[in-house]
């Protein structure tokens, strides 16, 4: 019985021998190199085509005045270093924070007269007026 357990041990260390020598001599870049994950900042754009455009420049709305029908979608885009918000004042709609360059889309619900704001900036004011779908 002794003579076995030596046995199994002596082949148990050989293999430890081999496993150790074959990390340790044999590194594979490929395998040790990771790709990093680059994580692709999406901006807030829905796949879904704007009807009408609200550009904010110049810590303006443009057009100040815009009216769509029900349904239709409207996107702001801030174009100013700033980071602009277009906030309904009576909160039906809100875009949060929008970076250079990012879009926001809101489609109308609801007919209405939407005044809005810059929550940063809140002189910069604009009205989105919702009408009823055309027949
Ligand atoms: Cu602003």
């Amino acid at each position: 019985m002794k003579y076995i357990s030596y046995f199994f041990i002596a082949i148990a260390s050989a293999f430890m021998v081999i496993l150790l020598s074959l990390s340790s001599c044999s590194p594979n870049p490929k395998t040790t190199i990771s790709q990093p994950i680059v994580m692709k900042e999406q901006p807030q754009t829905s796949a879904q085509a704007a009807d009408a455009t609200v550009k904010i420049r110049n810590f303006k709305f443009e057009p100040a005045n815009l009216a769509i029908t029900v349904g239709k979608t409207v996107q702001f885009i801030n174009v100013d270093e700033e980071p602009h918000t277009a906030t309904a004042t009576d909160g039906t709609f809100n875009s949060k924070a929008l970076d250079t360059n990012q879009t926001w889309n809101y489609t109308a619900t609801k007919p209405g007269t939407y005044p809005y704001i810059c929550s940063v900036h809140p002189f910069m004011k604009g009205t989105l007026t919702v009408t009823n779908k055309k027949n």
